[in-house]
């Protein structure tokens, strides 16, 4: 009796875990880095400088989820370079909670806001992943 129960304990777990695993965790990190090395495949990741931090290591913010006020991770009005890393297109806001469009970015893209109006001025993100 106690030997079925166990066993279908762990075949419980064994779908759960199936379930799951092919659908990467939902994360927001910020790191120090450079350039677009620095941003794994499955991640939008957003630089404080121009040129993804190429002139020396500073601030990355890399996230495969939508972001409604990047204050919340010390990155509103910071962005100044992005790489899309992923599968999805992103679009970015000049207000928080996906407020005043400023454009986006298609798969496997880059924007450089050197010298433009959008430099500094991101505060929210939105992908269309389903
Ligand atoms: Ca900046």
């Amino acid at each position: 009796m106690r030997s079925a129960v166990s066993t279908t304990l762990a075949a419980a777990f064994l779908v759960t875990t199936a379930a799951t695993a092919h659908a990467a965790p939902q994360t927001v990190q910020t790191f120090t880095g450079q350039g677009l090395d620095a941003c794994p495949y499955g991640y939008l990741c957003l630089y404080e400088n121009v040129n993804f931090n190429a002139d020396a290591p500073g601030l990355i913010l890399k996230t495969n989820e939508d972001i409604r006020d990047l204050a919340t991770y010390g990155f509103d009005d910071k962005t100044s370079s992005v790489y899309n890393n992923t599968p999805w297109h992103w679009g970015f806001f000049y207000d928080k909670n996906y407020s005043k469009s400023m454009g986006g970015l298609d798969p496997i893209k880059t924007v450089n806001y050197n010298h433009r109006d959008e430099d500094n001025k991101m505060s929210s993100l939105i992908s269309n992943s389903p």
